[in-house]
Parts: C-alpha cells; structure tokens; sequence
C-alpha cells in the first residue's frame, strides 16, 4: 500500500508506522489520520503482525499536533463533527485494537500528537522528549481523548496542571508522572519498543486481545471491567491457543503461537 504521509513497514511480525511529515513535524492533517486509520486497521486484521510500533519521522518531533493550518478554519460544527470521526476513526482504532502498540516518541509530542501516543498501548520516549497538550494556547481544548486519557495515565490533578498551564514535560517528568513506561537514549528508542515487541511476540496473541479488552473495559463509562474480565477469560478455554499453551508447559517446551 502506498501513502503520501506515512510510512508502513511489516518485517519479523512488527508493523512499522511512521509518520512521514517532517517539514511540518508530522503534523496530523485528516489525510493523515485516513491514511493512518487505513494502515492501522490493515495491521490489526493481518494475523503475522504481533505488534504495531508507531512513531515519527525524523527525531525533532513524534507529531506536534494536530495540523493548526488545517483546524484553523472550522466551524463550530465542523469542530465536533471531527473531533468525533477522528477519535473513532483514529485514536479509539488504536486504543480497541486487538494487536498491542507502541508510541516511540522522539522529540515534540503535542496536543493531538501526544493524544495520539496516549492512544497506543504502551509509550517510550527518548531523552528529547517533550510532551504536553496545548490547546488551550490556542483557545481550543483537546478534542482526541486528551482530557480523558491523559487523566487516566497521570491522575486528574497532573492532567488538570498539563491542560490548563499548557506547558510540556520533559522525558524525565513523563515519566515521573507516569506518562511513559521507559525513556531512553535516540538511538536506543526504535531497538528498546523492538525488545517489548519481541516479548509479547512470544506470547498469545488471541490471549493480548482479551487482556486488552479487558483492561480497557475498566476504563469504559458504564462498563463493568470485571465482569468483562470474567466473560473474556472464560471465552480462553478450548481455544487452540489455549490447549497449545498448556500442552506446552506439561510437555516443558515453549508454545507455539
Ligand atoms: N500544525 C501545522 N504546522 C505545524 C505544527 C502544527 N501543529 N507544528 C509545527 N508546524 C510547522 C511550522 O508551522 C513550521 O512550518 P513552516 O513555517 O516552516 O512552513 C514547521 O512545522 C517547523 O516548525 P517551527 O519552525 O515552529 O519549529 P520550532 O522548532 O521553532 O518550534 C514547536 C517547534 C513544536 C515548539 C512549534 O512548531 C510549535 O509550537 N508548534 C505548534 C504546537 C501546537 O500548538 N500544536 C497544536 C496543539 S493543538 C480537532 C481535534 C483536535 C485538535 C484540533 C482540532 N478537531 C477535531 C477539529 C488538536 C489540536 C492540537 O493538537
């Protein structure tokens, strides 16, 4: 497949996508997260891909926002109608997937950038980071989950402080806060969420799914995580996976997945 704005690479069961628009430090415009959601949505129905690394081109920027030239122009319904398809089309598709991913972020991620990385699964920054929502500098709000996701990630009185001050964390505070798993050097950034990947490569797939879901279901207004737990775990049993998982342990040789 070919995009304009992004790069998508399979090798070794991880799906690479890369962000590709770095004169405008990979600013989300909506061809972007069209192509964005097409790549994506092709990772997660393709069985060989046991993990999505997503990152951004160059290592000034994982993606500074969304794309301030484009957004400049809305309407008030204009506004709401996309912050919607965007977030279905885009951040939920990322936060639902049955495949698990990972934000490498190097540089700035901002506003809709960080929404984005907040949407991935697991976020590792390199030591340039620089990390914030800050829309309300430019008299708008976060409009791709960021208001719930990051208060979720850091707890409301950090996330209340990011949003409001508009100021951005450095790698260090990220993960200080909780933002991020790891921070590492530049060069370190794409092997270190290669390592995480190659870890859940060992494992079942149709298993991460149901975890997934499961932890996301806790975070799902007027969803009771446990009883998602409960309904997910016992759907494991009988599956191949499952039988091939424990036949594997008694026979003391790893699964196959
Ligand atoms: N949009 C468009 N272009 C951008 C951009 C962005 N978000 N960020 C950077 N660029 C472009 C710059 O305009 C510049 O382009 P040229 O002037 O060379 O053509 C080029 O990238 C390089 O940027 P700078 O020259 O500014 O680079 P510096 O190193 O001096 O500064 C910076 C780096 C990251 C501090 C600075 O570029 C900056 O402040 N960027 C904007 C950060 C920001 O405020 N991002 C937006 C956050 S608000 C919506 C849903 C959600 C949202 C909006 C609408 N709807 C559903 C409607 C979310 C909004 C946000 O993300």
């Amino acid at each position: 497949m070919n995009y304009n704005n992004i790069l998508s690479e399979t090798k070794e069961g991880i799906c690479y996508i890369t962000i590709n628009r770095p004169k405008q430090l990979n600013a989300l415009n909506g061809d972007t997260i069209a192509e964005l959601n097409q790549a994506i949505t092709i990772a997660d129905t393709a069985t060989e891909v046991r993990c999505i690394i997503l990152t951004g081109a160059d290592t000034k920027a994982f993606v500074a926002g969304a794309d301030i030239k484009e957004f400049a122009a809305f309407d008030k319904s204009n506004g709401e109608n996309l912050a919607r398809k965007g977030q279905e089309l885009l951040f939920d598709l990322l936060e639902n997937a049955s495949t698990p991913s990972i934000a490498a972020v190097s540089g700035f991620a901002l506003g809709g950038g960080l929404e984005l990385a907040m949407a991935c699964h697991i976020r590792i920054a390199s030591d340039n980071a620089k990390m914030g929502l800050p829309e309300v500098s430019l008299g708008v709000i976060p409009g791709y989950g960021g208001t719930q996701r990051l208060a979720s990630l850091v707890g409301k009185g950090k996330a209340m402080e990011m949003i409001t001050t508009a100021g951005m964390l450095s790698a260090v505070e990220a993960k200080e806060w909780g933002l991020v798993n790891y921070i590492c050097t530049q060069e370190e950034l794409i092997p270190m969420a290669e390592k995480l990947a190659t870890k859940m490569k060992r494992n079942s797939p149709m298993a991460i799914a149901k975890a997934i879901k499961s932890v996301n279901a806790g975070f799902t207004d007027g969803v009771n995580g446990f009883n998602v737990e409960i309904t997910e775990f016992g759907s494991c049993f009988e599956t191949p996976e499952f039988i091939e998982g424990t036949t594997a342990f008694m026979e003391k040789r790893k699964a196959k997945f």
